[in-house]
């Protein structure tokens, strides 16, 4: 196992022993059981499917709950497993937040004792796949214009409608479906694999995200039990929460990516020789490599402190947008600099650094664009709202 990992400002001392073992047990993890894997399966654009219910069997879906055989940590021990799986690639943090913060957080705050009972124990388990689908074809920043409907009909709902880039959509066997109702409020409907009506196709040909699926799904009077409607999902607030401890996720999962590329950048750099002398002993190749170190330390200090102000149940969306936001830009541009030193060497496989790059022009899209991020804070902080209308 790697001895150490880059922490300059001493964030160990500011971890307690369960969150330092809960980082190593996924540490350890991923350099014996998941490195192997990744760059054949990164080539071959698929997913290691047998790491599902083993990620379930190591506590790393939703780990900050308690109940249905969640692991009971802290925030900060979630953040610490996020880091560790994103080290390896994006696409394994992307299926822990997928499965865990978006599908059991969903099922978990807005479903019934039974429902609970139902889905539950097999998602945390990981024995059954789940899949958030919020996003559709025409409405992906703003979800709130949703057109997918699910109208009642006696003991059933009769969906009708389509989703665009679900992580998971075509395996999954619970699908947390967002549709607004006859009262065009929004609520959450459980599809389950084989509903009569639901169609799924991968979407193929993608450069980043590739050790993931991503699905599109189409709903054709689709037809779900009517206790599958989630009770105390109502209005676009609910799968937004759930966004928010996704977005927690990636504010420390990415700082596992941008560490994994500092980290290789500088070994290459001390190796590299060009004109007579390692690369490393350049002005311009040092001011890259203390940028790195910087916005790491910062990125660190900044998902510390909002997963402390989770734990205290203080803190505000607009809080998680600032650090979703700003880690994510901050790993995407370590990725870039980092591919930068390693000259023609950083687009090869070889090094993990393009896989990284490319994997961090999804994150920062996805659970909120950067800009919608920064609108975001921006009516925060002015109460004035500048996305549209
Ligand atoms: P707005 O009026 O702001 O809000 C509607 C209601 O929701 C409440 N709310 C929140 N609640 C909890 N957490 C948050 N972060 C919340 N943000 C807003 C709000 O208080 C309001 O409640 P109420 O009771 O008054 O109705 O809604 P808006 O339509 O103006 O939109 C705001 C905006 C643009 C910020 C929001 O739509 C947004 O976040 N858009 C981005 C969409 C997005 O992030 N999609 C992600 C899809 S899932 C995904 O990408 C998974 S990838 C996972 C992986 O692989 O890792
Ligand atoms: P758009 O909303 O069309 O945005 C395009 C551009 O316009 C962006 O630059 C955006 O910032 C900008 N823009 C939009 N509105 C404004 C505005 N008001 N002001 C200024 N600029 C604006 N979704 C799910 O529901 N579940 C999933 O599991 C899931 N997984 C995903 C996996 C992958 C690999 C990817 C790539 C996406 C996934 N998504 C998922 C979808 C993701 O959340 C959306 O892609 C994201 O919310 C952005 O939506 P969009 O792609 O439609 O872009």
């Amino acid at each position: 196992m790697t001895p150490t990992s880059l922490d300059y400002y001493g964030i160990e001392e500011l971890l307690t022993s369960d969150e330092r073992a809960a980082r190593d047990r996924a540490r350890r993890f991923v350099e014996e059981e998941v490195m192997r894997e990744i760059v054949p399966h990164h080539r071959a654009g698929k997913f290691p499917e047998h790491l599902t219910g083993r990620m379930g069997s190591l506590g790393f879906y939703a780990p900050y709950l308690k109940e249905h055989g969640c692991a009971g940590l802290s925030y900060t021990a979630y953040g610490l497993i996020m880091q560790e799986l994103e080290r390896a690639d994006s696409g394994l943090r992307s299926l822990a937040s997928v499965q865990g913060a978006l599908t059991i957080q969903a099922i978990h705050s807005f479903g019934s004792p039974e429902q609970h009972t139902r889905w539950l124990p097999g998602l945390v388990s990981g024995e059954q796949v789940g899949c958030f689908a919020l996003t559709e074809h025409r409405h992906g920043s703003d979800p709130g214009g949703m057109e997918t409907r699910a109208r009642r009909d006696g003991d059933q709902y009769v969906l009708n409608g389509s989703k665009c880039w679900i992580g998971n959509a075509s395996i999954a066997d619970v699908k947390v479906v967002w549709a607004k109702d006859d009262e065009g409020r929004v609520g959450g409907f459980i599809v389950e694999k084989d509903a009569p009506g639901f169609r799924t196709q991968d979407i193929e040909g993608k450069f980043s995200l590739r050790m993931s699926r991503t699905s599109e799904c189409w709903f054709e009077n689709c037809r779900i039990p009517a206790e599958n409607r989630l009770p105390q999902a109502s209005g676009l607030s609910a799968p937004l929460s759930c966004l928010a401890q996704a977005r927690a996720g990636i504010a420390w999962g990415v700082i596992g990516a941008a560490i994994d590329c500092y980290e290789t950048a500088l070994a290459y750099a001390k190796a590299r020789e060009q004109f007579g002398r390692p690369i490393a002993g350049f002005q311009l190749v040092q001011e890259k490599l203390v940028w790195m170190v910087q916005e790491i330390t910062k990125a660190q200090l900044l998902a510390l402190r909002l997963t402390r102000m989770m734990e205290a149940d203080a803190v505000t969306p607009a809080q998680i947008s600032l650090a979703k936001r700003n880690n994510a830009w901050m790993a995407l541009e370590c990725a870039r600099k980092a591919r930068d030193i390693l000259g023609a060497a950083g687009i090869s496989d070889r090094y993990p650094v393009i896989r990284h790059l490319m994997n961090l022009e999804t994150v920062y899209t996805y659970e909120g664009t950067h800009d919608i991020h920064t609108l975001a804070i921006g009516r925060d902080i002015t109460g004035l709202d500048a996305f549209g209308g």
